[in-house]
């Protein structure tokens, strides 16, 4: 089998019928971001099943615009936690949380894979994803920067950058429960006991708070800016407005986010280190760390000549990027889940931002690297950005995807 064979075969194997799975056994629902990878990789081949894959993503959107980050379509025992912990009282049941905003970005891509068969589908969807958008503006920002309320919103759940805003989360009266990740996979690539009680802890008072997002917003036990959600949404909302303008919409109210946003990037530069970094809301500190959702500033326009340093830096340690945090920075661990590993969907979603600000260079070299990780290593879900040991789940949804649609069709072509 080709390697672009095995790509399908994995999109196709984890079909579960109008969603895919993130991988099986590990993540047995429909994550939000995964999906909308999903769809840009299933338009390499099956249109009609990349428009599913956002069609039934939104089928998931609460009544607010919110698009949950998991949705729960059928029980599965492997995952904690689950339908019955989150309690949203929706259906389909799901998470009371978010995730990074990317389907505008790869409904654009999808559409422009095949305009023809996407215009009726489009048509359907951007009203959906106008309402999500409208939804962050008006409930996830602070100080024009765009902040998550739990670090599963970020994506990037165990990241460094969080540890500032878990330290002040009080976890001492969770109910006890059972971890499934680990029986999937090994304990050490996986975020420790204390990151998981302090995750269900905020899952506890987000439910508690009948998941009322501007409650959460006020008074929720952890709230931080997220220069990676911030630079995704501005990054998005471009994407929205030109599938509008392809639409024949009015673009305004699109616009008028852009200026917001762009302040907003003061809220989540930090001066003294020089780059885009998070910051605790609650007690007005940064995090003090380059992680890798900073580099998703070149997506947005935002790129800055102390970035540019930073990023070589960095990458330049490693020998294929980006680690998802600093490898000369004390927290770096190269496996473990979020504190260094280089994550093959997140480097396609920095490339495009790579392209878009006139450096090709950078993102072949990203295209390259990521190329001889997945050819090495096989479609995991990670990898140790040292020496490219495959890491976390197999046969992952979203590298399948980015290989289809970008690491496999550079310049060192990738079919086979
Ligand atoms: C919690 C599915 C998801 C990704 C996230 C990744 C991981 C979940 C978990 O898996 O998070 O949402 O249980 O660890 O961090 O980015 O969407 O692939």
């Amino acid at each position: 089998m080709t390697l672009d064979e095995r790509a399908r075969a994995i999109l196709t194997g984890n079909d579960r019928g109008g969603y895919t799975i993130p991988t099986a056994g590990l993540y047995p629902y429909q994550w939000n971001w995964d999906s909308a990878l999903a769809a840009w990789g299933f338009a390499t081949f099956d249109i009609d099943r990349a428009w599913m894959e956002l069609e039934t993503l939104f089928s998931g959107q609460w009544a607010s615009g919110m698009v949950p980050h998991i949705l729960f379509h059928a029980d599965d025992p492997g995952y904690f936690p689950g339908p019955d912990i989150w309690a949203s009282g929706t259906t389909p049941p799901s998470s009371g949380i978010t995730q990074p905003p990317v389907a505008a970005s790869m409904a654009r891509l999808v559409l422009e894979a095949d305009p023809e068969a996407g215009r009726s589908r489009i048509a359907a969807l951007y009203p959906r994803l106008l309402a999500w958008h409208r939804w962050f503006m008006a409930h996830r920002l602070r100080d024009g920067a765009v902040c998550v309320t739990h670090p599963w919103e970020s994506g990037r759940d165990n990241c460094p950058d969080w540890d500032i805003g878990m330290a002040g989360v009080d976890a001492s009266g969770v109910a006890p429960y059972t971890r499934r990740d680990t029986g999937h996979v090994d304990a050490s690539m996986r975020p420790v006991k204390s990151e998981y009680d302090r995750y269900v802890a905020i899952l506890e008072w987000g439910r508690g708070a009948g998941w009322d997002a501007d409650r959460i917003m006020a008074d929720g036990p952890f709230l931080m800016a997220d220069p990676g959600t911030h630079f995704l949404l501005m990054r998005a909302n471009e994407d929205l407005a030109a599938i509008a303008r392809a639409l024949g919409e009015d673009t305004a109210e699109i616009d008028a986010w852009a200026p917001i946003l762009r302040a907003g990037c003061k809220t989540i530069w930090n001066s003294d280190l020089g780059a885009y970094d998070a910051c605790d809301m609650r007690s007005g500190r940064f995090a003090g760390i380059v992680g890798s959702g900073a580099f998703l500033a070149y997506c947005a326009g935002a790129a800055r000549p102390e970035l540019d340093a930073h990023l070589t830096r960095i990458w330049d340690a490693v020998r294929y990027g980006i680690p998802s945090s600093d490898p000369q920075a004390a927290h770096f661990d190269a496996r473990r889940y979020w504190r260094g590993p280089s994550w093959p969907f997140l480097n396609a979603l920095i490339a495009r931002g790579f392209a878009l600000s006139g450096r090709p260079d950078w993102a072949e070299r990203l295209r390259a690297e990521t190329a001889d990780l997945i050819r090495q290593g096989g479609f995991n879900e990670y990898f140790d950005p040292t020496d490219g040991t495959p890491c976390g789940g197999k046969d992952f949804t979203w590298t399948a995807a980015i290989w289809l649609t970008w690491a496999g069709r550079g310049a060192a072509k990738g079919g086979g």
